[in-house]
């Protein structure tokens, strides 16, 4: 029987919903922080098949979600197109930015650096039962160029924003490498055995309604346009983080079969712009879970009543964070497998 998770994707109702968590491997998970320690570094963790695996195996064995999320980093395609990457601890990622022709023109997409990724999406194909779904992910092409210009995470992200206004044609050929290389890296991870995808497009929301429609909407459509021409069947997901109203505009045109909503989405209000066969997912407070308790029940039965009879995924609206107790998450999923 097909998986819940791929009939919502396909358009189907299924109650009570499946449910998975973003970043549901991480560090608030005790067995996360041993794999991890014993990688080293965070970067060779995405790329030791063996560990990475096992990460990406942990929040299943403990808590049985619907689906899985391979184990790896948006900013890894940035690292295969040669722009150095490292992560410096408790700062998060840091990059040589890349702010003019010549940065552009020296990338130079390197599938090889990725094997492993392909290596771990295998592996951990093999090891899950088959009620569980496999997704492989990318981050979006604005937001993966957001980390290459800025040279790591920012506040304001007020160089990518004003190089979309000073030198927009530098702009579109960054993130058309980006869209080239996130195509390739996708394909090889369906091929390797993901059965659904995922955008994360984190910082779609801090465009201009006109930059959004050309960074986030048009560059996501490449991009699945590019996967759909190899593997038409595979389900996307796409997730524009705090779009706000430009979320009927990317529904209609970046190609996604579903979209994720952020923690402040009104999902009643996000139901009646999207096509009533799209499939949703989201969008808990990922603080309702580290508070746990009451608060957390209501915010849940809050999601599925506004989200029954519609093709939905239970999500989070952000990623989990390392505060969560794991505690809470079990707590989560026996709330949700409990609706009716
Ligand atoms: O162990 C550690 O210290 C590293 C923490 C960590 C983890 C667990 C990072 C560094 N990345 C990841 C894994 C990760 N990242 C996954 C794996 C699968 C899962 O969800 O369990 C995924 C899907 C991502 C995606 C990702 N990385 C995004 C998009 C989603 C989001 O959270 O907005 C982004 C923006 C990143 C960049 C990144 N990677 C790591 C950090 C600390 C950051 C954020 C940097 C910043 O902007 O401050």
């Amino acid at each position: 029987m097909t998986p819940s998770l791929l009939r919502v994707l396909a358009g189907e109702p299924v109650w009570p919903p499946p449910v998975w968590l973003m970043r549901q491997a991480g560090r608030y998970l005790p067995e996360y922080r041993a794999v991890r320690a014993r990688a080293g570094g965070f970067v060779d963790l995405c790329l030791t098949p063996e560990l990475a695996a096992e990460a990406t195996l942990q929040p299943i064995r403990r808590f049985g979600m619907d689906a899985a999320i391979l184990f790896a980093d948006i900013l890894l395609v940035p690292m295969a197109l040669g722009q150095g990457l490292s992560f410096v601890e408790g700062e998060g990622p840091v990059l040589p930015p890349i702010r003019d022709e010549a940065g552009v023109a020296a990338l130079d997409y390197d599938a090889a650096r990725l094997a492993p990724v392909e290596e771990t999406v295998r592996r951990v194909r093999a090891a899950l039962p088959e009620t569980v779904t496999l997704i492989g992910f990318a981050g979006a092409p604005f937001t993966v160029a957001c980390y290459m210009v800025e040279g790591g995470g920012s506040r304001d992200h007020a160089a990518i924003r004003t190089m979309a206004y000073r030198d927009p044609a530098l702009l579109d050929r960054l993130i058309a490498t980006i869209c080239d290389a996130t195509v390739a890296y996708l394909n090889a991870q369906v091929a390797a055995g993901a059965q659904a995808l995922m955008l994360f497009d984190s910082w779609a929301g801090v465009l201009s309604p006109a930059l959004f429609k050309r960074h986030v909407t048009a560059a996501t459509a490449r991009v699945v346009a590019g996967v759909k021409a190899q593997h038409p069947d595979i389900p996307i997901i796409g997730f524009p983080r705090l779009a706000g109203l430009a979320l009927s505009g990317y529904v209609a045109g970046a190609g996604v079969d579903a979209v994720g909503l952020d923690t402040s989405a009104d999902l009643r209000a996000a139901r009646m712009l999207v096509p009533e066969r799209m499939a949703m997912q989201g969008n808990l407070d990922p603080m309702a879970l580290v508070a746990g308790g009451a608060a957390l029940d209501e915010a849940v039965d809050g999601i599925l009543a506004a989200m029954r009879g519609r093709p939905f995924v239970f999500n989070l609206g952000h990623g989990i964070v390392p505060e969560t107790a794991p505690e809470h998450v079990g707590a989560l999923i026996t709330r949700i497998r409990a609706a009716s």
